[in-house]
């Protein structure tokens, strides 16, 4: 019976441990959150350049501030242990026993489960409350931006270019991707060879570029300025030279330079000898347009219908 046992043979004023940790872990755990808030939020990527862009930075600082207690725990909880419960010269004692607590066990178990069901929770929030969170969420989009002002941007992937096609402006097409500042933009993904990959990064934008699919992905710009646009997915020899740029404009600069080009286009035939604007086209026309195109004399302006090519060696 514990009667019989001697007394415990370390000094009589035994520190309270846990109580120790835990305060030193509070601290650093407070300070850390406040830094990484404060100082690292607004450098973390992608940036706030577009509404789904702004929602990963936040998500990211969020999940940020959830692991560094956790990482700061584990630690502390290491070097308090090593520095107090080390084996020192001359002490042969192998330490009280260790039974079992059911305070710590179950603290452990609905920790571990709080931040787990959390992370659950918030995932799938912040995918319904930015409209699908910048990524493609194919043909059916479940989650739309609320209002129906949507500009539309049919990006066509190709190997190895983007060209972007625009209905509202009588299905134009061009290499350069331009947007208005403060508008929602519907992209319409698809792909005429293979899978590629539309990743728009300042935008926080993502979608799978599938032939035959219109995968729909959507976000609203906030600031003006350029970004970077690259295939993400390995789409053959030359997918690291798939990349290009964007650009965010005012309002106007974008109807001026939109307008431009639909009337460009219909001058010199581009928009007549192009298939009617679809959701998909039949990858068997991009030979097939390839002629009908250099017929017109157009050629050089945009990548695809016309025959794929090399765009480092062409
Ligand atoms: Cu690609």
């Amino acid at each position: 019976m514990a009667a019989s046992e001697a007394p415990a043979t370390t000094s009589p004023a035994e520190p309270r441990h846990g109580r120790r940790i835990f305060l030193i872990w509070i601290v650093l755990a407070i300070v850390a959150d406040i830094l990484i808030w404060t100082l690292w939020k607004p450098h973390m990527p992608p940036g706030d350049m577009s509404t789904s862009a702004e929602h990963q930075q936040t998500d990211i600082a969020i999940l940020a501030l959830a692991a560094a207690p956790v990482m700061l725990f584990v630690y502390v909880f290491f070097g308090y242990a090593l520095t107090n419960w080390r084996h020192r010269d001359g002490d042969e004692d192998d330490g009280p026993p260790i039974f079992g607590h059911t305070g710590i066990q179950a603290t452990w178990i609905i920790g571990t489960a709080v931040v787990v069901l959390s992370a659950f929770v918030f995932g799938t929030v912040e995918l319904i409350i930015p409209a699908g969170a910048g990524a493609g969420e194919g043909p059916l989009p479940v989650w739309k931006p609320s209002g129906s002002n949507y500009l539309q941007v049919q990006v066509i992937s190709q190997q190895w270019q983007f060209t972007y096609r625009y209905p509202q402006f009588g299905g134009m097409e061009t290499t350069q991707l331009l947007l208005p500042v403060n508008r929602p933009v519907a992209f319409h993904v698809t792909s005429l060879d293979v899978i590629h990959s539309f990743w728009a990064y300042q935008l926080g934008v993502k979608a799978d570029a599938n032939p035959g699919v219109d995968n729909v992905a959507y976000t609203t710009p906030q600031h003006t300025g350029g970004f970077t646009v690259r295939c993400n997915e390995l789409c053959g020899i030359w997918h690291g030279a798939m990349f290009g740029s964007g650009r965010i404009t005012t309002t106007a600069a974008f109807q001026t330079w939109a307008t431009a080009n639909e009337r460009l286009q219909r001058r010199n035939g581009l928009l007549a000898a192009l298939p009617p604007y679809a959701l998909s086209y039949d990858p068997t026309v991009i030979p097939q347009m390839g002629k009908v195109l250099v017929k017109l004399g157009i050629t050089g302006g945009a990548g695809y219908y016309y025959p794929p090519s090399d765009p480092v060696t062409p």
